[in-house]
Protein backbone atom coordinates (compact mmCIF):
# COMPACT_ATOMS: atom_id res chain seq x y z
CA UNK A 1 0.00 0.00 0.00
CA UNK A 2 1.41 3.31 -1.26
CA UNK A 3 0.36 6.59 0.58
CA UNK A 4 1.19 10.06 -0.20
CA UNK A 5 4.05 10.98 1.87
CA UNK A 6 2.07 13.84 4.16
CA UNK A 7 -1.16 11.04 4.29
CA UNK A 8 -2.83 12.28 7.53
CA UNK A 9 -3.32 8.61 9.93
CA UNK A 10 -6.35 9.71 12.80
CA UNK A 11 -8.91 8.37 14.52
CA UNK A 12 -12.56 9.58 15.26
CA UNK A 13 -14.96 10.10 17.90
CA UNK A 14 -17.82 12.19 18.85
CA UNK A 15 -18.88 13.92 22.13
CA UNK A 16 -22.09 12.39 23.16
CA UNK A 17 -20.85 8.36 22.17
CA UNK A 18 -17.60 9.40 24.70
CA UNK A 19 -17.98 12.00 27.05
CA UNK A 20 -20.90 11.26 29.45
CA UNK A 21 -21.45 13.71 32.25
CA UNK A 22 -24.74 14.56 30.64
CA UNK A 23 -26.27 17.34 32.78
CA UNK A 24 -23.10 18.16 34.44
CA UNK A 25 -21.32 21.28 34.69
CA UNK A 26 -23.74 23.28 33.42
CA UNK A 27 -24.54 21.07 30.34
CA UNK A 28 -27.88 21.28 28.61
CA UNK A 29 -29.88 18.75 27.92
CA UNK A 30 -29.58 17.22 24.02
CA UNK A 31 -31.90 15.42 22.04
CA UNK A 32 -30.27 12.57 22.76
CA UNK A 33 -30.32 12.96 26.61
CA UNK A 34 -34.27 12.90 25.96
CA UNK A 35 -34.20 10.09 23.35
CA UNK A 36 -32.24 7.63 25.59
CA UNK A 37 -33.76 8.50 28.95
CA UNK A 38 -37.42 7.23 26.53
CA UNK A 39 -38.06 3.31 27.39
CA UNK A 40 -37.98 1.13 24.85
CA UNK A 41 -35.86 3.42 21.86
CA UNK A 42 -32.21 2.40 23.02
CA UNK A 43 -31.24 -1.76 23.57
CA UNK A 44 -30.64 -2.48 27.22
CA UNK A 45 -32.13 1.53 27.92
CA UNK A 46 -28.31 2.63 27.93
CA UNK A 47 -27.87 6.12 27.52
CA UNK A 48 -24.93 8.56 27.27
CA UNK A 49 -24.93 9.76 30.48
CA UNK A 50 -21.47 8.00 31.75
CA UNK A 51 -20.38 6.78 28.45
CA UNK A 52 -16.42 5.91 27.90
CA UNK A 53 -16.53 9.12 31.03
CA UNK A 54 -14.02 11.29 28.06
CA UNK A 55 -15.11 14.49 29.86
CA UNK A 56 -12.55 13.23 32.96
CA UNK A 57 -10.45 10.75 31.55
CA UNK A 58 -9.67 12.80 28.41
CA UNK A 59 -5.59 13.21 29.42
CA UNK A 60 -5.50 9.74 29.44
CA UNK A 61 -7.11 9.67 25.96
CA UNK A 62 -4.75 11.74 24.27
CA UNK A 63 -1.82 9.41 25.72
CA UNK A 64 -3.50 6.52 24.12
CA UNK A 65 -3.29 8.25 21.10
CA UNK A 66 -0.35 9.67 21.30
CA UNK A 67 0.86 6.22 21.85
CA UNK A 68 -0.62 4.72 18.93
CA UNK A 69 1.02 7.84 16.48
CA UNK A 70 -2.07 9.45 15.58
CA UNK A 71 -1.28 12.39 13.23
CA UNK A 72 -5.03 13.86 13.86
CA UNK A 73 -7.86 13.54 16.01
CA UNK A 74 -11.37 13.93 14.57
CA UNK A 75 -14.03 14.98 17.73
CA UNK A 76 -16.90 16.82 18.46
CA UNK A 77 -18.55 19.51 20.28
CA UNK A 78 -21.12 19.19 22.73
CA UNK A 79 -23.87 22.14 21.60
CA UNK A 80 -25.76 22.09 24.69
CA UNK A 81 -22.27 21.41 26.92
CA UNK A 82 -21.60 25.33 25.69
CA UNK A 83 -24.54 26.95 24.65
CA UNK A 84 -27.41 24.98 27.46
CA UNK A 85 -30.21 26.88 25.86
CA UNK A 86 -28.48 26.35 21.89
CA UNK A 87 -28.50 30.23 22.11
CA UNK A 88 -27.34 32.54 24.01
CA UNK A 89 -25.56 32.20 27.32
CA UNK A 90 -22.65 30.51 27.28
CA UNK A 91 -21.29 27.66 29.39
CA UNK A 92 -18.21 29.10 30.36
CA UNK A 93 -17.18 25.35 31.93
CA UNK A 94 -18.09 23.63 28.31
CA UNK A 95 -15.89 25.74 26.72
CA UNK A 96 -13.63 25.64 29.02
CA UNK A 97 -13.34 21.80 28.62
CA UNK A 98 -12.68 21.70 24.74
CA UNK A 99 -10.35 24.40 25.54
CA UNK A 100 -8.30 21.60 27.85
CA UNK A 101 -9.27 19.16 25.18
CA UNK A 102 -7.36 20.76 22.16
CA UNK A 103 -4.65 22.01 24.05
CA UNK A 104 -3.67 18.64 25.26
CA UNK A 105 -4.64 17.30 21.97
CA UNK A 106 -2.21 19.77 20.45
CA UNK A 107 0.78 19.53 22.82
CA UNK A 108 0.50 15.68 21.52
CA UNK A 109 1.73 16.52 18.31
CA UNK A 110 -1.60 15.34 16.81
CA UNK A 111 -3.79 17.67 14.72
CA UNK A 112 -7.65 18.47 15.89
CA UNK A 113 -10.26 17.85 13.70
CA UNK A 114 -12.92 19.47 14.97
CA UNK A 115 -16.75 18.91 14.08
CA UNK A 116 -19.51 21.06 14.93
CA UNK A 117 -22.35 19.11 14.96
CA UNK A 118 -22.27 15.27 15.46
CA UNK A 119 -26.04 14.84 16.77
CA UNK A 120 -26.42 15.82 20.19
CA UNK A 121 -28.66 19.44 19.26
CA UNK A 122 -30.09 21.13 22.30
CA UNK A 123 -33.58 19.73 23.78
CA UNK A 124 -33.86 23.67 23.91
CA UNK A 125 -33.62 23.93 20.00
CA UNK A 126 -35.75 20.53 19.36
CA UNK A 127 -38.57 22.16 21.35
CA UNK A 128 -38.78 24.85 19.03
CA UNK A 129 -39.09 22.71 16.04
CA UNK A 130 -35.33 21.63 16.09
CA UNK A 131 -33.95 21.52 12.62
CA UNK A 132 -37.18 21.49 11.04
CA UNK A 133 -37.60 25.18 12.32
CA UNK A 134 -35.93 27.93 9.88
CA UNK A 135 -34.24 29.62 12.50
CA UNK A 136 -31.97 26.65 13.07
CA UNK A 137 -29.59 27.98 10.10
CA UNK A 138 -28.79 31.21 12.15
CA UNK A 139 -28.89 28.93 15.63
CA UNK A 140 -26.24 26.99 13.88
CA UNK A 141 -23.99 29.67 12.73
CA UNK A 142 -24.18 31.51 16.05
CA UNK A 143 -22.83 28.45 17.39
CA UNK A 144 -20.04 27.99 14.95
CA UNK A 145 -18.93 31.22 15.89
CA UNK A 146 -18.91 31.01 19.60
CA UNK A 147 -16.75 27.90 19.21
CA UNK A 148 -14.44 29.59 16.53
CA UNK A 149 -14.17 32.34 18.75
CA UNK A 150 -12.72 30.58 21.34
CA UNK A 151 -10.55 27.84 19.90
CA UNK A 152 -9.98 29.30 16.18
CA UNK A 153 -6.48 30.04 17.08
CA UNK A 154 -5.73 26.48 17.69
CA UNK A 155 -7.77 24.43 15.70
CA UNK A 156 -7.19 24.84 12.16
CA UNK A 157 -9.89 21.94 10.54
CA UNK A 158 -13.64 22.10 10.65
CA UNK A 159 -16.09 20.30 9.88
CA UNK A 160 -19.39 21.55 9.94
CA UNK A 161 -22.00 18.53 10.20
CA UNK A 162 -21.76 14.98 10.70
CA UNK A 163 -23.62 12.71 7.94
CA UNK A 164 -26.82 15.68 7.67
CA UNK A 165 -28.23 12.12 5.90
CA UNK A 166 -28.90 10.38 9.05
CA UNK A 167 -29.82 13.59 11.13
CA UNK A 168 -32.62 13.85 8.46
CA UNK A 169 -33.59 10.08 7.80
CA UNK A 170 -33.04 8.39 10.25
CA UNK A 171 -33.80 10.76 12.96
CA UNK A 172 -37.17 11.92 11.63
CA UNK A 173 -38.22 9.77 8.56
CA UNK A 174 -37.38 6.48 9.83
CA UNK A 175 -37.62 7.29 13.77
CA UNK A 176 -34.76 4.90 15.32
CA UNK A 177 -32.37 8.14 15.91
CA UNK A 178 -33.66 11.48 18.17
CA UNK A 179 -35.60 13.11 17.92
CA UNK A 180 -37.50 9.66 17.15
CA UNK A 181 -40.15 11.12 14.16
CA UNK A 182 -41.78 9.49 11.22
CA UNK A 183 -42.87 11.97 9.08
CA UNK A 184 -40.84 12.18 5.48
CA UNK A 185 -41.99 16.12 4.78
CA UNK A 186 -40.43 17.13 8.15
CA UNK A 187 -37.52 14.72 7.31
CA UNK A 188 -37.28 17.14 3.98
CA UNK A 189 -37.20 20.29 5.77
CA UNK A 190 -34.64 19.12 8.38
CA UNK A 191 -32.35 18.30 5.73
CA UNK A 192 -32.44 21.20 3.27
CA UNK A 193 -32.13 23.44 7.02
CA UNK A 194 -28.60 21.66 7.69
CA UNK A 195 -27.87 22.11 4.23
CA UNK A 196 -28.55 26.22 4.89
CA UNK A 197 -26.74 25.67 8.14
CA UNK A 198 -23.58 24.64 6.53
CA UNK A 199 -23.72 26.56 3.72
CA UNK A 200 -24.26 29.70 6.54
CA UNK A 201 -21.51 28.30 8.40
CA UNK A 202 -18.89 28.17 6.14
CA UNK A 203 -18.18 32.06 6.04
CA UNK A 204 -18.69 32.23 9.67
CA UNK A 205 -15.38 30.01 10.30
CA UNK A 206 -13.45 31.89 7.33
CA UNK A 207 -14.06 35.47 8.89
CA UNK A 208 -13.11 34.43 12.01
CA UNK A 209 -9.95 31.83 11.31
CA UNK A 210 -8.46 33.06 7.90
CA UNK A 211 -6.62 30.23 8.18
CA UNK A 212 -8.83 27.39 8.48
CA UNK A 213 -9.82 24.44 6.18
CA UNK A 214 -13.40 23.76 6.52
CA UNK A 215 -15.34 20.78 5.48
CA UNK A 216 -18.75 19.02 5.69
CA UNK A 217 -19.13 15.13 6.66
CA UNK A 218 -21.37 12.84 4.72
CA UNK A 219 -22.09 9.49 4.56
CA UNK A 220 -21.89 8.18 1.34
CA UNK A 221 -23.18 4.75 0.68
CA UNK A 222 -21.94 2.35 -2.39
CA UNK A 223 -25.41 1.61 -4.14
CA UNK A 224 -26.11 -1.22 -6.57
CA UNK A 225 -28.89 -3.34 -7.85
CA UNK A 226 -27.54 -7.18 -8.03
CA UNK A 227 -30.28 -7.62 -11.48
CA UNK A 228 -29.60 -5.98 -14.74
CA UNK A 229 -33.17 -5.77 -15.09
CA UNK A 230 -33.45 -1.30 -15.80
CA UNK A 231 -36.21 -1.37 -12.99
CA UNK A 232 -33.81 -2.73 -10.52
CA UNK A 233 -31.18 -0.33 -11.79
CA UNK A 234 -33.40 2.48 -11.20
CA UNK A 235 -33.98 1.62 -7.97
CA UNK A 236 -30.40 1.49 -6.65
CA UNK A 237 -30.08 4.86 -8.49
CA UNK A 238 -32.65 6.49 -6.26
CA UNK A 239 -31.17 4.92 -3.67
CA UNK A 240 -28.13 7.18 -4.67
CA UNK A 241 -30.17 9.60 -5.27
CA UNK A 242 -31.65 9.68 -1.77
CA UNK A 243 -29.07 9.22 0.11
CA UNK A 244 -25.84 10.73 -1.88
CA UNK A 245 -26.57 12.88 -4.42
CA UNK A 246 -29.40 14.54 -1.95
CA UNK A 247 -26.05 15.94 -0.41
CA UNK A 248 -23.93 16.38 -3.14
CA UNK A 249 -25.90 18.28 -5.35
CA UNK A 250 -26.43 21.10 -2.98
CA UNK A 251 -22.79 20.92 -1.28
CA UNK A 252 -21.29 21.11 -4.66
CA UNK A 253 -23.60 22.20 -7.27
CA UNK A 254 -26.32 24.24 -5.20
CA UNK A 255 -29.45 22.22 -6.62
CA UNK A 256 -31.60 19.01 -5.87
CA UNK A 257 -31.06 16.90 -8.04
CA UNK A 258 -33.53 17.00 -10.70
CA UNK A 259 -34.95 13.07 -10.94
CA UNK A 260 -35.10 13.03 -7.40
CA UNK A 261 -37.11 16.22 -6.88
CA UNK A 262 -39.76 14.90 -9.65
CA UNK A 263 -39.79 11.60 -8.09
CA UNK A 264 -40.64 12.57 -4.44
CA UNK A 265 -43.11 15.70 -5.41
CA UNK A 266 -45.58 16.38 -3.01
CA UNK A 267 -43.33 15.75 -0.06
CA UNK A 268 -40.96 18.63 -0.75
CA UNK A 269 -44.09 20.84 -0.29
CA UNK A 270 -43.34 24.44 1.35
CA UNK A 271 -39.13 23.82 0.80
CA UNK A 272 -37.81 26.97 -1.09
CA UNK A 273 -35.60 24.47 -3.55
CA UNK A 274 -33.78 26.85 -4.87
CA UNK A 275 -32.59 28.43 -1.83
CA UNK A 276 -30.17 25.36 -1.59
CA UNK A 277 -27.75 27.34 -3.88
CA UNK A 278 -26.70 28.96 -0.55
CA UNK A 279 -24.71 25.34 0.10
CA UNK A 280 -22.62 25.85 -2.09
CA UNK A 281 -20.23 27.34 -0.56
CA UNK A 282 -16.94 26.42 -1.78
CA UNK A 283 -15.15 24.03 0.90
CA UNK A 284 -11.37 22.91 1.11
CA UNK A 285 -12.73 19.44 1.77
CA UNK A 286 -15.19 16.91 1.76
CA UNK A 287 -15.38 14.41 4.57
CA UNK A 288 -16.88 10.64 3.64
CA UNK A 289 -17.79 8.46 5.74
CA UNK A 290 -18.04 4.68 4.34
CA UNK A 291 -18.78 1.83 6.10
CA UNK A 292 -20.66 -1.10 3.51
CA UNK A 293 -22.78 -1.54 -0.04
CA UNK A 294 -25.90 -1.33 -0.30
CA UNK A 295 -27.79 -4.00 -2.73
CA UNK A 296 -31.20 -2.97 -3.90
CA UNK A 297 -33.93 -4.07 -6.36
CA UNK A 298 -37.25 -2.50 -7.15
CA UNK A 299 -39.99 -2.85 -4.31
CA UNK A 300 -43.56 -2.24 -4.15
CA UNK A 301 -44.24 0.52 -0.89
CA UNK A 302 -42.64 2.69 0.55
CA UNK A 303 -41.30 6.10 -0.71
CA UNK A 304 -38.56 5.29 -2.69
CA UNK A 305 -39.98 1.84 -4.29
CA UNK A 306 -37.27 -0.24 -3.23
CA UNK A 307 -35.94 -3.39 -1.64
CA UNK A 308 -32.61 -4.10 -0.31
CA UNK A 309 -31.36 -7.55 -0.94
CA UNK A 310 -28.29 -9.20 1.05
CA UNK A 311 -25.26 -10.27 -1.08
CA UNK A 312 -24.59 -14.05 0.48
CA UNK A 313 -21.19 -14.12 -0.08
CA UNK A 314 -19.44 -11.73 1.56
CA UNK A 315 -19.24 -11.76 5.22
CA UNK A 316 -20.95 -9.13 7.56
CA UNK A 317 -19.90 -6.65 10.64
CA UNK A 318 -22.05 -7.14 13.96
CA UNK A 319 -24.06 -4.54 12.54
CA UNK A 320 -25.01 -7.34 9.83
CA UNK A 321 -23.27 -4.51 7.45
CA UNK A 322 -21.73 -6.65 4.78
CA UNK A 323 -17.99 -6.05 4.48
CA UNK A 324 -17.13 -4.85 0.66
CA UNK A 325 -13.73 -2.75 0.99
CA UNK A 326 -13.81 -2.23 -2.90
CA UNK A 327 -16.95 -0.13 -2.69
CA UNK A 328 -14.65 2.15 -0.83
CA UNK A 329 -12.30 2.83 -4.34
CA UNK A 330 -15.53 3.28 -5.85
CA UNK A 331 -17.24 5.48 -3.80
CA UNK A 332 -13.79 7.82 -3.86
CA UNK A 333 -12.97 7.64 -7.27
CA UNK A 334 -16.86 8.18 -8.33
CA UNK A 335 -17.17 11.50 -5.86
CA UNK A 336 -13.51 12.66 -7.19
CA UNK A 337 -14.88 12.69 -11.06
CA UNK A 338 -18.52 13.95 -10.48
CA UNK A 339 -17.77 16.33 -7.81
CA UNK A 340 -13.79 17.72 -7.68
CA UNK A 341 -13.64 17.90 -3.88
CA UNK A 342 -10.07 19.50 -3.69
CA UNK A 343 -9.27 17.47 -0.83
CA UNK A 344 -11.16 14.55 0.41
CA UNK A 345 -10.78 12.78 3.61
CA UNK A 346 -12.15 9.47 5.07
CA UNK A 347 -13.30 10.45 8.02
CA UNK A 348 -14.83 7.81 9.45
CA UNK A 349 -14.55 3.81 8.54
CA UNK A 350 -14.17 0.62 10.86
CA UNK A 351 -16.17 -2.37 12.20
CA UNK A 352 -18.17 -3.61 14.95
CA UNK A 353 -17.53 -7.12 15.90
CA UNK A 354 -18.26 -9.25 19.01
CA UNK A 355 -14.91 -9.13 20.36
CA UNK A 356 -13.66 -10.84 23.12
CA UNK A 357 -12.95 -9.93 26.51
CA UNK A 358 -9.22 -8.89 27.57
CA UNK A 359 -6.75 -11.25 27.96
CA UNK A 360 -2.73 -10.88 28.91
CA UNK A 361 -3.62 -6.92 28.49
CA UNK A 362 -4.73 -7.28 24.46
CA UNK A 363 -7.61 -7.83 22.92
CA UNK A 364 -8.11 -10.68 19.58
CA UNK A 365 -9.69 -8.92 17.28
CA UNK A 366 -8.41 -10.37 13.72
CA UNK A 367 -11.61 -9.70 11.73
CA UNK A 368 -11.16 -5.51 12.70
CA UNK A 369 -7.54 -5.84 11.63
CA UNK A 370 -8.40 -7.51 8.31
CA UNK A 371 -11.17 -5.12 7.77
CA UNK A 372 -8.92 -1.86 7.89
CA UNK A 373 -6.48 -3.67 6.19
CA UNK A 374 -8.65 -3.82 3.13
CA UNK A 375 -10.40 -0.68 3.04
CA UNK A 376 -7.03 1.00 3.39
CA UNK A 377 -5.78 -0.95 0.52
CA UNK A 378 -9.32 0.12 -1.64
CA UNK A 379 -7.98 3.83 -0.47
CA UNK A 380 -4.45 3.28 -1.99
CA UNK A 381 -6.29 2.05 -5.27
CA UNK A 382 -8.49 4.76 -5.43
CA UNK A 383 -5.07 7.22 -4.88
CA UNK A 384 -3.60 5.83 -7.63
CA UNK A 385 -6.82 6.06 -9.97
CA UNK A 386 -7.38 9.92 -9.09
CA UNK A 387 -9.11 10.64 -5.85
CA UNK A 388 -7.53 13.34 -4.04
CA UNK A 389 -7.57 11.30 -0.96
CA UNK A 390 -5.18 13.05 1.84
CA UNK A 391 -6.07 11.05 5.51
CA UNK A 392 -8.27 8.61 6.80
CA UNK A 393 -9.73 8.81 10.47
CA UNK A 394 -10.53 5.39 11.68
CA UNK A 395 -14.06 4.40 13.03
CA UNK A 396 -13.40 4.83 16.48
CA UNK A 397 -10.62 4.91 18.82
CA UNK A 398 -13.01 4.31 21.52
CA UNK A 399 -15.74 1.31 22.42
CA UNK A 400 -18.12 3.45 22.65
CA UNK A 401 -21.87 4.64 22.74
CA UNK A 402 -23.70 3.36 19.48
CA UNK A 403 -26.93 5.37 19.25
CA UNK A 404 -29.50 3.09 18.87
CA UNK A 405 -27.66 0.15 19.50
CA UNK A 406 -26.26 1.52 23.16
CA UNK A 407 -23.00 -0.26 24.09
CA UNK A 408 -24.04 -3.56 22.84
CA UNK A 409 -21.95 -2.68 19.44
CA UNK A 410 -17.93 -2.07 19.82
CA UNK A 411 -16.57 -0.05 17.06
CA UNK A 412 -13.00 0.93 18.97
CA UNK A 413 -9.44 -0.19 18.26
CA UNK A 414 -9.63 0.40 22.30
CA UNK A 415 -11.90 -1.48 24.29
CA UNK A 416 -13.58 -0.24 27.17
CA UNK A 417 -14.16 -1.95 30.38
CA UNK A 418 -17.55 0.29 31.14
CA UNK A 419 -17.67 -1.38 34.84
CA UNK A 420 -14.55 -0.02 34.87
CA UNK A 421 -13.51 2.23 32.68
CA UNK A 422 -10.38 0.57 31.83
CA UNK A 423 -8.80 1.25 27.89
CA UNK A 424 -7.00 -2.22 26.68
CA UNK A 425 -5.37 -1.50 23.13
CA UNK A 426 -6.97 -4.12 21.04
CA UNK A 427 -4.84 -6.13 18.13
CA UNK A 428 -6.10 -3.24 15.58
CA UNK A 429 -4.95 -0.68 17.46
CA UNK A 430 -1.28 -2.46 17.58
CA UNK A 431 -1.86 -2.88 13.95
CA UNK A 432 -2.80 0.89 13.28
CA UNK A 433 0.15 1.93 15.42
CA UNK A 434 2.41 -0.10 13.34
CA UNK A 435 1.16 0.79 10.18
CA UNK A 436 1.29 4.47 10.68
CA UNK A 437 5.08 4.35 12.23
CA UNK A 438 6.09 2.20 8.92
CA UNK A 439 4.29 5.34 6.65
CA UNK A 440 6.15 8.02 8.86
O1 LIG B 1 -21.15 5.51 15.45
C1 LIG B 1 -21.52 6.03 14.21
C2 LIG B 1 -21.07 7.46 14.09
O2 LIG B 1 -21.56 8.26 15.11
C3 LIG B 1 -21.55 8.04 12.78
N1 LIG B 1 -21.18 7.19 11.68
C4 LIG B 1 -21.44 5.79 11.77
C5 LIG B 1 -20.91 5.24 13.08
C6 LIG B 1 -21.19 3.73 13.18
O3 LIG B 1 -22.55 3.48 13.11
Amino acid sequence: MIFPKDFLWGAATASYQIEGSDLKDGRGECIWYRFSHTPGMVVNGDTGDVACDHYHRYREDVTLMKELGLQAYRFSTSWPRVLPEGTGKVNPQGLDFYNRLVDEVLEAGIRPFLTLYHWDLPQALQDKGGWENPDSVKWFADYAQTMVDSLGDRVKDWITLNEPFVVAFVGNLFGAHAPGKRDARAAYHVAHHLLLAHGAAVPVIRQHVPDARVGITLDLGYFESPSTNEADQQAARREDGFKNRWFLEPVFNGVYPADMVAWLGDTLQGIDLDAVKAAAVPIDFLGINYYTRNLFVEGDSGLLRTRQVMAESNPRTAMGWEIYPDGLRSLLVRVAKEYAPPVIYVTENGAAFDDPAPANGVVDDPRRVAYLQDHFAAAAQAIEQGAPLQGYFVWSLLDNFEWAEGYNRRFGIIHIDYATQRRTFKQSARYYQQLIAAQK
